[in-house]
């Protein structure tokens, strides 16, 4: 017999075969404690890790994470800007797309680069989020997508409400009704009514997510916006609402507000007027579109029983909504 001991067999020496005995016992015992530790952090942690991936085992304990690969994720507004990065970023997640806006065309062309990205599947269906039969119609498209998966509830694991901007920039003493109706239609009604349909296919437990997107202009005020102000605080006041209104079903509620972005969103803004609508880029750094959906990608891939909030994110320089440094040429 030798003494016991991984490595160090003591003064006496073991034949060969018993020191491999021995050394498979000891592996055993490591793997038995690697698993036995990675089970109570999933005890702990969440109470269902459906689609959870074990990333990084480190001497910190295991980081898991939400995999994304062949999960749904339905994004509104996905033609242009935030939405159409997203759908390109959760591709390259391996993630299956659905994908709605207005202009049809637009999206063909997304959902050819998320598919280049490494989308598992790309789906595009014209979607007024403004209009409830529009909704309706689309999520009931969307659903016939998912498939019956034999289960009362569904697998749409990620829901982004995108779908929204601006328009114009008056006062309210010049205001035009149909700026206000639109901007109420798209961003505070369009959340609404694609929540609504979207609910019966969002899976308990499973680390579902809703992502809606707000702005920094629904957390402070500036001269022109009152509408558009008005309407992103609602988008907050929404995402809170569901929050609490979800709370224990293990669906994730959340909103990330960013601040100047260069998209499309100025050009809709003043209605095609690309003059102005650079203007409001003119001499900074803004975000870009890619930089909102790297962190709709991050937010949506946290362990399932994580769940963030609401993020504020804006350019460097950009400290508040009308203070922007602009640095010159
Ligand atoms: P874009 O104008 O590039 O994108 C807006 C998207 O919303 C388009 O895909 C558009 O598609 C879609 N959309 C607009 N109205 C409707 C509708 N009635 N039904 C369905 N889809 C609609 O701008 P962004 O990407 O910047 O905007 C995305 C979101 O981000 C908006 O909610 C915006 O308010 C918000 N935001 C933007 C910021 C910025 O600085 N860019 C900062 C903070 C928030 P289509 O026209 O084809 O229907
Ligand atoms: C868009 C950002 O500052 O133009 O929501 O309102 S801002």
């Amino acid at each position: 017999m030798c003494n016991a001991g991984p490595f160090s067999f003591g003064k006496k020496t073991c034949r060969s075969s018993e020191k491999y005995i021995i050394f498979a016992f000891w592996i055993c015992g490591v793997l038995a404690q690697l698993v036995e530790r990675l089970v109570r952090n999933e005890k702990v942690r969440s109470s269902s890790l459906l689609g959870s991936t074990i990333q990084n085992p480190s001497t910190a304990g295991f980081i898991l994470k939400f995999s994304l690969n062949n999960k749904w994720v339905l994004i509104t507004g996905a033609s242009s800007g935030f939405g159409a990065a997203a759908a390109r970023a959760f591709g390259g997640e391996g993630a299956k797309l659905l994908l709605g806006a207005r202009r049809v065309g637009r999206l063909k062309k997304v959902a050819a680069e998320a598919k280049k990205s490494g989308a598992a599947e790309a789906h595009f269906h014209e979607l007024d989020v403004s209009k409830t039969a529009s909704v309706e119609t689309f999520m009931a498209w969307a659903k016939k997508k998912i498939g019956n998966r034999k289960s009362a509830v569904g697998n749409l694991h990620v829901l982004i409400n995108n779908a929204g901007g601006a328009h114009g920039l008056d006062s309210v003493a010049d205001g035009k009704d149909a700026d206000w109706e639109t901007t109420f239609q798209t961003n505070v009604l369009g959340i609404l009514r694609v929540t609504r349909a979207a609910l019966p296919l969002l899976p308990h437990d499973a680390g579902a997510s809703i992502i809606n997107i707000g702005s920094v202009a629904g957390r402070s005020a500036y001269a022109g916006a009152s509408a558009y102000c008005a309407a992103k605080a609602g988008e907050l006041a929404i995402t809170r609402v569901l929050r609490h209104e979800l709370f224990g079903t293990g669906i994730r509620v959340g909103t990330v507000d960013p601040g100047l972005a260069e998209t499309e969103f100025s050009n809709v803004r003043f209605k095609g007027d690309k003059k102005k609508a650079s203007e409001v880029y003119a001499d900074m750094n803004p975000l870009t579109a890619e930089d909102i959906a790297e962190i709709l990608v991050w937010v949506a891939s946290r362990p399932p029983h994580v769940n963030i909030d609401e993020i504020l994110v804006k350019p460097v320089d950009q400290a508040e909504t009308g203070k922007v440094y602009r640095r010159g040429k």
